[in-house]
């Protein structure tokens, strides 16, 4: 499947962020120029599944064509930085060429003004030609999901001020009032009472809890725990006596009724929580990681695609139905799969993603890749670059030995990227990490 989507890039989409597999096709995000989406973020995945053919394809369009100063369209930040970013830094991080690593800090020295701002929350428009930017509304995982990456970088190149950008933001986002302590509300600047783990929110926890792995800082951790206890008491909603269980969103003190595709990441995300802290709360949380696994994976089974679903009713006895039937491709109930997969190396995890691999071949493979569906589940003719980033990979890690890819080594960007934990690979030697200065040490830190 690896192999074939990017056989359909490569034959039909060489040079531009995306293949349209309908149309065999390519398309760009914006009108100036590709940033080569689908190759970047291919990168650690064909590596993986260890095709070395296409890997020297990708690294050779990455390496040779990818040229920021041709980009004259303004660029949504967030996405630049986890699968941009994230994907040279990852493609750096197993391969070990350092042109990769040249292209990341030559990135991010490109966006880095984003965070000079008066608020230190990150603007979401960047030029990354002429390194200007500008911002509308800032939304929490926009300006929380930056995190993984620069501090990284900072470690792989020596130099703080990556960090120090970054985290001070982190620092920012604590420090705003909310009405449930431990959550932040989903717009930063315009406070309104609205919290999610769904769209506009939910990477800003995954990126506390993998920030905390990746560099053992006690303060991450600590804002992580509170904030998954605070989901527990505020969002987590549960039916059928604890079998199912989901997160919408809450507005006003309201929950919604039902969830969306994108909070299906948190499965996963409370399962590794739990297992990576031994406290009195961690097999109540493991076990709340299980609950929105198996049901993020019903509400597939209750499609007649067996795919997807961007929103998901549930009932007040429990029962899902599908009310947006669009599927994108999209990965985070494989995602929540991958994890408990590894976590507990229950079969019923490999049975579920099967199930899926069988679904995606039978209603979305086309002769030159794969496409999305639309509400009726006809072709909607876009090969996401998230779906070799993200729905592929988690398929063939849940299907290979643990030692691909060890999660006690690793942790992965929301893009799924993975980066290594201090300790291990490119940040083996203790002597290499910046050392991450407390919140006043940040603010001092910062490059301007
Ligand atoms: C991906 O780009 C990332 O997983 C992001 O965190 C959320 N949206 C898409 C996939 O749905």
């Amino acid at each position: 499947m690896i192999r074939h989507a990017w056989t359909g890039y490569y034959t039909h989409a060489r040079g531009s962020d995306e293949l349209c597999p309908q149309s065999k096709r390519g398309h760009n995000w914006t009108a100036s120029a590709s940033m080569l989406f689908t190759p970047v973020d291919s990168l650690d995945t064909l590596l993986l599944a260890g095709l070395k053919t296409e890997f020297a394809q990708a690294k050779a369009l990455v390496v040779d064509s990818l040229d920021f100063d041709a980009v004259h369209n303004h660029v949504n930040a967030f996405e630049t930085t986890i699968r941009i970013l994230g994907g040279l830094l990852s493609g750096f991080e197993l391969d070990g060429d350092k042109a990769l690593l040249a292209k990341a800090k030559d990135l991010a020295d490109r966006m880095i003004n984003i965070f000079n701002t008066p608020t230190g929350f990150p603007n979401n428009l960047a030029k990354v030609d002429d390194r200007t930017s500008f911002s509308g509304s800032v939304s929490l995982a926009t300006a929380g999901t930056h995190q993984i990456e620069y501090q990284y970088l900072s470690d792989v190149t020596g130099d703080l001020k990556y960090a120090a950008v970054a985290l001070h933001t982190f620092e920012q986002i604590h420090a705003i009032p909310t009405k449930y302590p431990g959550l932040a509300p989903m717009y930063l600047n315009t406070f309104d009472e609205r919290y999610s783990v769904a769209g506009e929110s939910d990477s800003y926890y995954e990126y506390l809890l993998k920030l905390a792995l990746a560099t053992h800082e006690p303060r991450y951790r600590q804002w992580y725990d509170e904030a998954s206890l605070a989901i527990e008491k505020h969002l987590l909603v549960k039916a059928r006596g604890g079998k199912v269980a989901y997160l919408p969103n809450k507005e006003y003190g309201k929950s919604q009724n039902g969830f969306h595709h994108l909070s299906c990441f948190a499965g996963g995300m409370f399962a590794l929580g739990a297992v990576t802290k031994n406290d009195g709360n961690s097999a109540r949380l493991f076990e709340i990681g299980a609950a929105l696994t198996r049901t993020c994976f019903e509400s597939y089974q209750t499609a007649f695609t067996k795919l997807g679903g961007e929103w998901v009713n549930v009932d007040q006895d429990g029962n899902l139905k599908i009310t947006n039937h669009d599927y994108l491709l999209r990965p985070e109930v494989v995602e929540s799969i991958f994890v408990l997969w590894r976590l507990t190396h229950d079969q019923m995890y490999r049975d579920m993603a099967w199930a899926v691999v069988q679904a995606l071949d039978k209603r979305c493979k086309t002769e030159a890749g794969y496409h999305g569906l639309d509400a009726h589940g006809a072709p909607h003719d876009r090969q996401e670059s998230f779906f070799l980033a993200e729905t592929l990979k988690y398929l063939y890690l849940t299907f290979s030995d643990d030692d691909v890819l060890p999660l006690e080594q690793f942790v992965l960007n929301t893009e799924a990227h993975p980066v290594s934990i201090r300790g291990f690979g490119k940040r083996k030697d203790p002597k290499s990490w910046v050392p991450i200065p407390d919140a006043k040490g940040l603010k001092d830190a910062l490059p301007w």
